[in-house]
């Protein structure tokens, strides 16, 4: 019938064609890039596309709850609902609807982003999560390549950014998240060693812990989990139980991935 044959004509083009349009529609000249900050080639190595700068490798949606990080991390850190980012301990302030703007620029903590040396120089993590429930994010960080840096967060205040320390010194601590991992109301915080890189700093531990919230964001008891060390660990809850378990491999050349089963729901 003449009816069936236009729809088979038209399943035919659509078959044949719509992928060739939405391959056109995905042309990278639909992308507008956006230069925040150009003063930070210091920070590490950096390539062609022009634009590129090695200082973060992962941002993510607006709840930045299921993304890895490596140095930067988004929030929104100043609580005006829009995002901001953090790169190796920069704050950048999104200026709102129009982020062609000048970004706002702020140092959250300069241990971060004065180092000197070789290409471990400013490695960090970072993640944001709203600790003590206000709206705003608080800031996590730890050097995910040296040692001798703390782990701690950082809460944004009228008088600067006050910090709390939850380890004074963690190496490579190449995993950081903050979830509520044992379900009692207050969230936690993931810290774990890249074992690969402890290694080269002539260290013997490798311990993964989660630092379990006393209920009052200050007190952090460290409950070692693991001690072979995690890379890039993320936390999500694969099971759908409720609880967060971990995505873990131990360390940057690792060929085996584990997942660590939070068992706090059975
Ligand atoms: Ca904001
Ligand atoms: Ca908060
Ligand atoms: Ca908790
Ligand atoms: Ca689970």
């Amino acid at each position: 019938m003449p009816s069936n044959k236009i729809v088979i004509v038209i399943a035919v083009f659509m078959f044949l064609f719509l992928p060739a349009f939405s391959i056109l529609a995905q042309e990278s000249s639909n992308w507008h890039y956006i230069q925040i900050d150009s003063t930070k080639q210091k920070w590490g190595d950096w390539a062609e596309p022009e634009w590129l700068r090695y200082f973060g490798l992962a941002a993510g949606d607006v709840n930045f709850d299921d993304v890895l990080h490596e140095g930067m991390a988004t929030g929104d850190v100043d609580n005006d609902g829009d995002p901001d980012i953090v790169a190796t301990g920069m704050i950048y302030l999104n200026p709102g609807s129009d982020i062609s703007q000048p970004w706002g620029v702020e140092n959250l903590d300069q241990i971060w982003n004065n180092q000197e040396g070789d290409w471990s120089r400013n490695g960090t993590k970072s993640f944001m999560h709203d600790l003590d429930g206000d709206g705003q994010v608080e800031i996590f960080m730890s050097h995910s390549e040296r040692a001798g840096y703390p782990l701690a967060y950082y809460k944004r205040t009228a008088e600067g950014w006050k910090k709390t320390v939850l380890k004074d010194s963690i190496a490579a601590c190449h995993t950081l998240q903050a979830f509520d991992f044992d379900l009692d109301g207050d969230i936690d915080v993931l810290a774990g060693i890249n074992f690969g890189r402890a290694v080269n700093l002539n260290k013997d531990n490798f311990d993964v812990s989660i630092f379990v919230n006393s209920g009052d964001d200050q007190v952090f008891k460290e409950m070692v989990i693991e001690s072979d060390g995690i890379y890039n660990g993320q936390a999500l809850d694969y099971d759908g139980d409720g609880d967060m378990d971990i995505f873990r491999y131990p360390q940057h050349e690792a060929t085996d991935f584990y997942l660590m089963e939070n068992k706090v729901r059975d």
